[in-house]
């Protein structure tokens, strides 16, 4: 078998030492690896398959000879390295905003739109975390009874804005305890006991950006492009896991019972709900798996055709890494690379 020199933008962060655990747990076949950075971390040690390796601060050399590079460095980063990357032949997949709505850059979520891989020019650009739980959950439904609108409202864990933010959730509820006062770096209002309804920077018609990446990337990776998404993006004081309450309005009538049907054998897809039992998925529980998990199926009493849902999924997992290692492997298959 065919193995890969691959590099790692970002290898320190909280995605970027996730994509280390996942391409570790399913064997991925790597001849080299790479561990990149900023100058802050060039030097630390980082342990993979039990050998030590040192991270770089990345220059244009840094992607000499690279096969698959993997990027977690911030959108900014993103746009500065990944034509660079490119240029020198790798293949970046990008888990960034920068170039997700380009449209010769395909937008992949393997359980959706696994073919679109083929359209690549150097550059595969993997969804924000919201989205890609949530088109996991409802392609198949969209398949079989065309959903034409889709209100959302997220509950999502500090992780996803980082490893400083991670750091903010912990030492301001510590404070809390302490009778000491600690205010948030990088969230942008206090996290501990609280729940922040904004998530990136506002835009001019009053949505955030990350909830209008929820509508654009949607649209993008199904293939639908009239489908209708308003969700409103709300940060929670979890570390892992982001939760989602979805409602659907379909073309066509769906029971919850043919729901559970669809999605029963739909790839990356658990249903967890026995609500008479207590079962439903919660993010706690999510924590380091790879799917997404569906609860509280029923049918929503606002819309004629509708149906609501309870979505889960680890956001550094299926919400990043495991995606992005999942497209490496699509490309594999492909011999895209
Ligand atoms: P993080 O924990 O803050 O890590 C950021 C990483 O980027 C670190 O490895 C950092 O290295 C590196 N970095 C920062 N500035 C750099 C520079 N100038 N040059 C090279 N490397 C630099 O953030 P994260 O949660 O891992 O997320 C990283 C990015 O991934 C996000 O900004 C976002 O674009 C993307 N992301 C995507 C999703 C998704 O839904 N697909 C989810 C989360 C994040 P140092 O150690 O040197 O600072
Ligand atoms: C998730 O550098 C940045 O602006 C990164 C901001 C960011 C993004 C993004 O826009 O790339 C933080 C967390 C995402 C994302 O997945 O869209």
């Amino acid at each position: 078998m065919k193995h890969y020199n691959v590099a790692i933008l970002g290898a320190t962060g909280a995605v970027g030492r996730t994509m280390l655990k996942v391409l570790e747990e399913r064997d991925f076949p790597i001849e080299e690896l790479k561990l990149l950075a900023s100058e802050r971390s060039a030097g630390t040690e980082i342990e993979f398959r039990g050998n030590k390796y040192v991270v770089e601060a990345v220059t244009p050399e840094s992607f000499e000879g690279i096969d698959i590079a993997l990027f977690s460095a911030g959108s900014s980063r993103s746009k500065i390295w990944a034509p660079i990357a490119a240029e020198k032949g790798a293949v970046v997949i990008d888990n960034s905003s920068a170039f997700r709505m380009e449209p010769d850059v395909p937008l992949v979520v393997p359980e959706v739109n696994p073919d679109d891989v083929h359209l690549h020019k150097g550059i595969i650009a993997n969804p924000n975390c919201s989205t890609i739980q949530m088109v996991v959950a409802l392609y198949p439904i969209h398949k079989k009874k065309k959903i034409k609108r889709i209100i959302v409202s997220t509950y999502q864990a500090v992780s996803g804005a980082g490893a400083k933010a991670i750091e903010d959730l912990e030492k301001e509820t510590r404070s809390k305890f302490e009778g000491k006062h600690y205010y948030p770096e990088v969230l942008p209002a206090s996290i501990a006991f609280n729940v922040i309804p904004r998530i990136d920077v506002f835009m001019e018609n009053g949505y955030t950006k990350e909830e209008l990446k929820m509508l654009n990337e949607t649209r993008k990776i199904m293939h639908a492009p009239d489908i209708k998404v308003s969700a409103t993006c709300v940060r929670v004081p979890v570390f892992v896991g982001h939760s989602e309450s979805v409602t659907i309005e379909t073309e066509e009538p769906i029971t919850p019972e043919e729901a559970r049907e669809i999605l029963k054998d739909s790839p990356g897809v658990i249903i967890e709900d026995d609500p008479e039992n207590n079962v439903y998925p919660m993010p706690i529980d999510v924590e380091g798996k790879d799917d997404v998990f569906v609860g509280r199926i029923r049918k929503d009493l606002a819309f004629e055709n509708g149906l609501s849902m309870w979505v889960v999924a680890d956001n550094l997992r299926k919400g990043a890494a495991t995606n992005a290692v999942q497209i490496a492997e699509v490309l594999i298959k492909y011999a895209l690379v």
